[in-house]
């Protein structure tokens, strides 16, 4: 089996989990699922990012110390996934001890090849971010992000970023599908032709981090610890095997505003220390809620455990992904959000479902109709355009076009309804009772088709459809798609029941 490695950030744990950690994660679960279903042996990471002074201070205001905050928030994350319904492999921890001995292996590299220097930084730092910026950087005497900086003094080692520019631009032109979106690549293009300065690598005023080997006074740079979570997990410092099944990564998928960290410093990093360098990096865009931008102090900020408790984890999963072309900004309007829940799922593929399933459960006994050997015009036009779904959906999928890929799985759907009213099975029930069930089959082995490309989005309530019609789990992966397989007819189904209820605001509330 095929290799596929894909990684969330790994999320700060100062806060709560909310939608933009729901969003990365999900987008990586769907991704991840979609490749197990089509043949793939994948790694789907994700974790938490523990170090770092953020992190540090919001130890200290909740009066505990940072190893007992962290083990307590990065529990919340754990939460989240279950929630959701997340298929991760694997949960990395960046005080873990074997993260230690990794970061530690990775700084010895560059140490020993010269990238890494003791000198001095002085500068502004954003605690927030977790970033360093310039003077020129500075916007009103803020970070680009508005976040507060601070001036920092203090004896620092420096990796020779500034040497890697040309390498770096050589690498985007050599892989111009290494950055995605086509313009945020632009974007970090444009950020690494202005000239790279070398970057302070370590901090010596606070001490909650992974210890620079040797000088254990300096704590390694977060960013250069957290980045190194990716090979960490694979057990890289040890020669493991995992390392060498799954890297390079095949995609690192992250939030807009860590694009510069991952696009740029990473590979510089992983250049100097002569590792290969991730396929992929893909940035996407951000959440305003009915208009708004998310904040805390606007206190607007979304949680995810909370819209799943309300709408369900399926519907969420899907509206977060269908709504907004992934990739770009989006507006997170809850009347968008009911109408997707009742027009897209409730009528158009819970309604095609279930008044094809009960036509069946009450017209042909329960027993599923085969596809018909001889298909006329509209059975052919139907059930070819189900049988091409798998290959588009796919290439929207590789580029991260989930809503494409969504869209044309719903165009299906829409003509499976135009279908239904055409061939209005219930008028040929005494008419032509044969040629009733090649038109029930026809629509339940669109149906399957369907049900079995949801499984990444809808898990739960996928699965639920394909054991309606008695697909059994054995025969729910890819390898059954496109024509190469069809419905099993005679089966006996039971009474069906409604997979995707309608959502109705409660009046009283
Ligand atoms: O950055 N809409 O951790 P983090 C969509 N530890 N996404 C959003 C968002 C919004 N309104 N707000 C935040 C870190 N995000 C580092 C990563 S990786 C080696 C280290 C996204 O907890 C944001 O883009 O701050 C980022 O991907 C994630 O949520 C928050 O990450």
């Amino acid at each position: 089996m095929k290799p596929y490695y894909l990684t969330t950030p790994i999320y700060y744990v100062n806060d709560k989990p909310h939608i933009g950690h729901a969003y990365t994660t999900l987008a990586c679960d769907v991704l991840a699922r979609f490749k197990r279903l089509d043949g793939y042996s994948v790694k789907f990471l994700t974790g938490t990012d523990e170090h770092g002074q953020k992190v540090q201070a919001a130890a200290e205001k909740a009066g505990v110390s940072p190893q007992e905050f962290t083990d307590t928030v990065s529990q919340n994350f754990r939460d989240l996934l279950v929630v959701m319904n997340f298929s991760n492999d694997q949960f990395i921890r960046t005080t873990e001890i074997r993260h230690y001995k990794s970061c530690q292996a990775i700084w010895k590299r560059l140490m020993d090849k010269g990238f890494i220097t003791l000198d001095k930084y002085e500068g502004w730092y954003s605690v927030r971010d977790e970033a360093f910026f310039t003077e020129t950087e500075l916007v009103d005497g803020k970070a680009p992000t508005g976040a507060p900086v601070s001036w920092v003094e203090e004896p620092s080692y420096f990796f020779n970023l500034s040497e890697w520019q040309q390498p770096l631009l050589d690498y985007y032109e050599a892989n111009p599908d290494f950055i995605a979106p086509e313009s945020k690549r632009k974007e970090v293009i444009s950020f690494v032709s202005g000239g790279l300065k070398d970057l302070s690598v370590s901090r010596t005023t606070f001490d909650w981090g992974v210890p620079v080997p040797g000088h254990p006074e300096h704590i390694m740079y977060v960013w250069l610890d957290a980045l190194t979570n990716y090979i960490t997990a694979l057990d890289w410092q040890e020669q493991g095997a995992e390392f060498e099944k799954f890297w390079p990564a095949d995609l690192h998928l992250v939030g807009k505003d860590i694009l510069r960290f991952h696009a740029v410093y990473w590979p510089a990093f992983l250049m100097a220390a002569e590792l290969p360098l991730p396929k992929r990096v893909f940035a996407h865009g951000w959440w305003t809620n009915e208009g708004q931008k998310i904040s805390k102090s606007l206190g607007n900020v979304i949680d995810p455990l909370r819209l799943v408790d309300e709408f369900g984890c399926d519907q969420t999963r899907y509206f977060l992904l269908r709504e907004v072309p992934f990739g770009r900004d989006g507006d997170f309007v809850r009347s968008s959000f009911i109408q997707r829940i009742n027009s897209d799922l409730a009528n158009d593929i819970g309604n095609l479902s279930q008044r094809t399933l009960s036509f069946v459960f009450k017209n042909l006994e329960g027993i599923l109709p085969a596809v018909p050997n001889l298909l006329q015009h509209e059975d052919e036009q139907l059930l070819v355009a189900a049988d091409g779904l798998l290959d588009t959906v796919r290439t929207s999928y590789d580029q991260q076009a989930f809503h494409d890929g969504l869209k044309q799985i719903w165009e299906v759907v829409a003509a499976a309804n135009r279908y239904i009213d055409q061939m209005a099975p219930w008028a040929l029930r005494k008419t032509d009772p044969k040629r009733m069930a090649d038109v029930l089959g026809v629509l339940l082995e669109t149906i399957r088709q369907v049900a079995i490309l949801l499984q990444p989005i809808m898990p739960n309530s996928a699965e639920q459809l394909l054991d309606q019609l008695k697909v059994k789990s054995d025969e729910r992966n890819f390898d059954r798609l496109g024509g190469s397989d069809r419905l099993i007819a005679g089966r006996k189904i039971d009474k069906p029941s409604g997979v995707f209820p309608r959502f109705s605001e409660d009046e009283t509330s």
